[in-house]
């Protein structure tokens, strides 16, 4: 189903790129040009959780209405608590670190807000709204400044690639249809 819907949004690309070609009447700068600005202005929709600190501290509402000031929509959301083998498997890529053992056993001590976002530009737009992994070194008035107390409790997650959106999509809300 993702491929179909990959596939149907490269054809509606390059129609709307023929179609821009053809009005302003062709030349190769133009359609790389067009191509830059529709693949700029591509919306995305990351995973997104509120991790189980931020969420103990009655920081959920306050980082979701960061997320909907910026611009992202919610278009899926569940409150959960992660058992120990589910935050691994979400973690698997970072099974070799030092700190996957404390991450996993902090990612299922209390509920998560899990959720997927959707806006123009998602996923590097949510990455410069949560800064810095960690907190220490991100700018006031990023998420993870303002609600996190450490590298390992940094309040809130967000997909860092399109297919690390697909795989985590997947993993949280499997056969949920987003709206
Ligand atoms: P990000 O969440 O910014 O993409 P990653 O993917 O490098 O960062 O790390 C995933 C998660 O692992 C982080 N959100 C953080 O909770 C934890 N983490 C990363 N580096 C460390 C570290 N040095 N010590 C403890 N936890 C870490």
């Amino acid at each position: 189903e993702l491929h179909q819907r990959a596939r149907g949004g490269l054809a509606g690309q390059s129609r709307l790129v023929e179609a821009e070609r053809q009005r302003r009447g062709g030349g190769v700068a133009v359609l790389l040009d067009v191509v830059v600005h529709l693949r700029v202005g591509e919306t995305e929709r990351p995973f997104s959780s509120v991790k189980p600190a931020a969420v103990h501290a009655g920081n959920a509402g306050a980082v979701l209405s960061r997320l909907e000031g910026a611009g992202f929509r919610i278009v899926a959301l569940r409150l959960r608590s992660l058992t120990r083998a589910e935050a691994e498997g979400f973690y698997h890529v970072h099974r070799e670190r030092p700190f996957f053992a404390s991450l996993c056993a902090f990612m299922s001590s209390g509920p998560c807000v899990t959720m997927v976002l959707e806006r123009e530009g998602a996923i590097a737009g949510q990455r410069e709204i949560m800064r810095a992994t960690h907190p220490a070194k991100a700018e006031p008035g990023t998420i993870r400044k303002d609600f996190a107390a450490s590298i390992e409790r940094n309040a809130i997650h967000g997909s860092d690639a399109p297919e690390t959106a697909a795989f985590e999509i997947g993993y949280f809300f499997p056969g949920v249809e987003l709206i």
